[in-house]
């Protein structure tokens, strides 16, 4: 294997490079080098200071995340950036790309940072369940400040090169285009500067209140997470302590983290994510279509949050209705959430009206004729779907890709009413299309190769995590909402209440639980809308108008502000059918509502991975963190699961009466895991 470091002398400036692609991970032949190239520039006399850049697209983009849970090859991060800041000759940083974690540790401990404007820096170990392990907590608050540090470290997300600056983790900006003859340049001209600044010597300084205040301030955005209250203690804790304290404290904390189930769940997710874009039996050099023109058919909801995907990554779309009032308020829609977010400060005012510039709005299919990729979003009935897709087929250039929006429908059955069934597919966003991030990527039967890799790199472009789903009922998420449902509703007819349900999901870490999502979807969803025919509790409450919180009643009451409260209606609803049924009653525990609602579900998954409708496991738990906010620090359904224990799951299922899918049970019986 080659060095991943070289370096070479620039009069006398010696010039440390990384060449470690993709990201310039900080593994370990990347540490032994810099170690190596820094006692160089110490012992030659002619060197009077030294630079740090990297090749390719990106500074250091992190520690080798693949070496986490191995034992540590010296020299260890932590030593490395020490003994960086020790050189008694200054060191710059010479930043492009990304800066992240250890990559913005290694720049802390240099004794000065220039970076391009398009840089971007940050700390995002915590998405990783982990802190700042290599000085960041010690460094950043005294040379930023403890406020920024504690956004930095906390939250995870970049900042870009000028906000870096302002906060004084960057010293000096450099050209887009001459990051090394400008850091060759800053490195000479601070050559003879002494003292060095060195980070670990600076003073914190704490503004009282402040982390009481943080702590208030992101309460709800933190729930469940051990790692950013850990960040916060470890600042807390060493701000008055000197450096060689601090990083002690600091290691204690990493330690803690790194060894427990929420790291490795996150970190798991963080390689899930990654992996769910490669599909099994495609060549990864398939040819992909060009997608220049996107059509979306139905400017309701889904059409337009569809829609706004392609229009904000500079995709120009046709979008199709059959009114033209629903077509100009499907427009107008989009303006008014493209103008919501430029009020928010997200978008220049210029963005939207670039975005909207994009858009071309029709009540003629035939104007689809020249798009590349054409979604249809309108509602679930396949003789509509099927109708549609008879039309695109005649109107459609050859090789467009015509693809369905269906959250339930067969793609198999939608493909076969055309002429060109490899090139249909199903493209199963989730609502609100603009926001969340999941798309389901449906892969029929006879779905060519290319046609599903430009989907899923298509993907990538709108910025969506894809994950490839066979045909089934529900595909992957919502067939594994099913059985969740399902038990809920039984839970109730058999003693336990809504607010007992949602409690225990909200408690694992769901953003909402069974019955808050069904208000919130809408109760009447999927109802058969005849108030006469009762026959279980929902069909009761959609019978009486409670249709969620629409109407400011569904399984709970809403005020004016869709505050919800438990209803005592709901509660007479549910006894008086319980008691027509004579349906048993006994206690529901808070275990038995986990066993019910949750052990399904995994064991839905397993069928789903037995049947082949998901690549791997890893890729449902990508489904459930994406499309249903099931919390990172869980790691998605089949993580959990492992975690749980295959054995308990299978128990679990068994005592409630379940039949256990065999993969489930083989895999419970070997020991094994799903990821
Ligand atoms: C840390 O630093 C802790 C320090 C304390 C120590 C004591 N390690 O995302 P992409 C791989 S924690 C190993 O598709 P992009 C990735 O798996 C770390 N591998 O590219 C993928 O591999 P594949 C803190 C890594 O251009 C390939 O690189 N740092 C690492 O969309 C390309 O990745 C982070 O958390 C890594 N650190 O985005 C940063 N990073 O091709 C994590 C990436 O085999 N990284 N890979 O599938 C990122 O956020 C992004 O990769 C990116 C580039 C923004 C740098």
């Amino acid at each position: 294997m080659t060095d991943p470091i070289t370096t070479r002398k620039d009069g006398d400036v010696l010039i440390i490079t990384s060449n470690n692609p993709p990201v310039n991970a900080l593994g370990a032949a990347v540490r032994q080098g810099l170690d190596r190239a820094v006692k160089e520039g110490l012992a030659d006399d002619s060197v009077k200071a030294m630079v740090i850049t990297c090749e390719g697209k990106t500074f250091f983009a992190g520690a080798d995340i693949t070496e986490f849970g191995k034992p540590m090859q010296e020299p260890g991060l932590p030593t490395l950036v020490d003994s960086i800041e020790a050189s008694d000759k200054p060191i710059v940083a010479a930043i492009h790309g990304t800066a992240l974690g250890g990559g913005c540790e290694v720049a802390l401990a240099c004794h000065y940072r220039i970076a391009v404007p398009s840089a971007k820096l940050g700390l995002p170990e915590v998405k990783l369940g982990i802190l700042p392990g290599a000085g960041g907590t010690q460094r950043l608050p005294r040379v930023a400040g403890v406020e920024f540090a504690l956004e930095l470290a906390t939250k995870g997300d970049p900042v870009p090169a000028a906000k870096a600056q302002a906060a004084g983790l960057v010293d000096r900006l450099a050209g887009e285009d001459s990051l090394a003859a400008d850091a060759i340049a800053y490195a000479r001209e601070v050559a003879d500067a002494r003292p060095l600044p060195r980070a670990s010597e600076k003073p914190v300084s704490v503004e009282p209140g402040v982390f009481d205040a943080f702590r208030k301030t992101n309460a709800k955005r933190f729930r469940g997470y051990d790692a950013p209250a850990e960040i916060i203690s470890v600042i807390e804790e060493t701000a008055s302590l000197p450096y060689a304290e601090g990083v002690q404290r600091e290691r204690n904390g990493f330690m803690k983290l790194i060894m427990g189930v929420q790291s490795a769940a996150q970190r798991h997710i963080f390689f899930a994510e990654r992996k769910a874009s490669k599909i099994d039996g495609v060549a990864e050099d398939v040819q992909l279509r060009p997608i220049k023109r996107v059509g979306v058919i139905g400017a309701g909801t889904m059409g337009g949050g569809i829609s706004m995907n392609f229009l904000s990554a500079g995709i120009p779309v046709t979008i199709v209705e059959m009114q033209q009032e629903a077509l100009d308020r499907g427009t107008g829609t989009i303006r008014k959430n493209y103008e919501a977010t430029a009020a928010k400060g997200r978008m220049k005012p210029e963005q939207v009206e670039q975005a909207m510039g994009l858009l071309t709005p029709t009540l003629k299919m035939e104007d689809l004729a020249d798009c590349d990729l054409v979604i249809e979003a309108v509602y679930e009935e396949m003789g509509v779907k099927n109708d549609i897709f008879t039309k695109l087929d005649g109107i459609c250039k050859p090789g467009a890709i015509l693809a369905s929006n269906t959250s339930y429908l067969d793609i198999n059955e939608i493909a076969s009413v055309t002429g060109r069934p490899q090139d249909v597919l199903g493209l199963h966003f989730f609502s609100p299309a603009n926001v969340m991030k999941l798309l389901e990527v449906v892969r029929g039967d006879k779905t060519a190769d290319d046609v599903l890799a430009t989907a899923m790199a298509l993907a990538k472009k709108i910025r969506k995590v894809a994950v490839v789903a066979g045909v089934c009922y529900g595909f992957i998420g919502n067939r594994m909402l099913m059985p969740r449902q399902v038990e809920a509703m039984k839970l109730l007819h058999e003693g336990a209440t809504p607010e007992q349900v949602d409690r225990v999901h909200v408690e694992f870490g769901m953003p909402m639980g069974p019955f808050q999502m069904s208000d919130l979807a809408g109760v009447d969803i999927g109802w058969h809308r005849d108030p006469t025919r009762i026959e279980n509790i929902r069909d009761a409450l959609a019978a009486e108008g409670r249709w969620g919180q629409k109407k400011s009643a569904g399984f709970y009451d809403y005020d004016e502000n869709r505050r919800p409260s438990n209803s005592p209606r709901v509660a007479e609803i549910i006894e008086d059918f319980r008691k027509k049924t004579g349906t048993p009653q006994h206690e529901i525990t808070d275990e038995e509502i986990v066993e019910r609602t949750l052990y399904t579900m995994v064991n839905e998954g397993a069928l789903i991975l037995e049947e082949g409708k998901a690549q791997r496991a890893s890729d449902i738990d990508v489904v459930w963190i994406y499309g249903y906010g099931w919390p990172p620090y869980r790691g998605g359904p089949m993580f959990w699961a492992d975690t749980v224990g295959l054995k308990t799951i299978v128990a679990g299922l068994e005592k409630h009466g379940f039949p256990v899918a065999k993969l489930l049970r083989d895999k419970a019986e070997k020991g094994e895991r799903f990821n």
